[in-house]
């Protein structure tokens, strides 16, 4: 679906266990950085690891999502680094008040083409991710970000379609903007 302005969008409804919620959009800019903006509540202060997972499938929860989105096979990382899944996205960062407001910056989320996360699904840990530094077993393959507490599918979608109440619509910059000094994860790889 193409915005009016021509940029690819979408948009993910999160809902996980304990009171997680959230929406997220996604902007694809022309030069192919997509901007993933929102918020997420009810989260446990600190950080929690943050992804794109291979399969847009939330029959068994988010342990049907797979694994992480890794289309160019390579091993788990930060969102800086070369050696990363394309779904890796780091951490996002709860305040006090369990709250996280996202705005991540990255090049390798296109919602077109053949790498395109359309169909794919977020997810959000319980635990920190530890970007593939952490010396654990799983940190190469999954950062150990520990369980998958909220996920959603990530829908190429029009604004409109969506259930009034859900989400924002895309002029949200504005709204997310008037958020932008609480408990903010700004993240920008390139
Ligand atoms: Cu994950
Ligand atoms: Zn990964």
């Amino acid at each position: 679906m193409k915005a009016a302005n021509g940029n690819p969008k979408g948009v993910a409804l999160i809902i996980g266990d304990n009171n997680v919620r959230g929406s997220l959009q996604f902007l694809q800019h022309p030069n192919g950085t997509t901007h993933v903006t929102g918020r997420i509540t009810g989260l446990s202060p600190g950080f929690h690891g943050f992804h794109i997972h291979a399969f847009g499938d939330t029959t068994n929860g988010c342990n049907s999502t797979g694994p992480h989105f890794n289309p160019l096979k390579k091993d788990h990382g930060a969102p800086s680094d070369d050696e990363r899944h394309a779904g890796d996205l780091g951490n996002i960062v709860a305040g006090p008040d369990g709250v996280a407001e996202i705005s991540i910056r990255d090049t390798q989320i296109p919602l077109t083409g053949v790498h395109s996360i359309i169909g794919r699904a977020v997810v959000v840990h319980a635990d920190p991710d530890d970007l593939g530094k952490g010396g654990h077993e799983l940190s190469k393959s999954t950062g150990n970000a520990g369980a998958r507490i909220a996920c959603e599918t990530y829908t190429d979608t029009n604004y409109k379609s969506i259930p009034n109440g859900h989400t924002r619509s895309v002029s949200t910059e504005r709204s997310y903007t008037e958020n932008k000094n609480k408990n903010k994860t700004e993240q920008s790889y390139s």
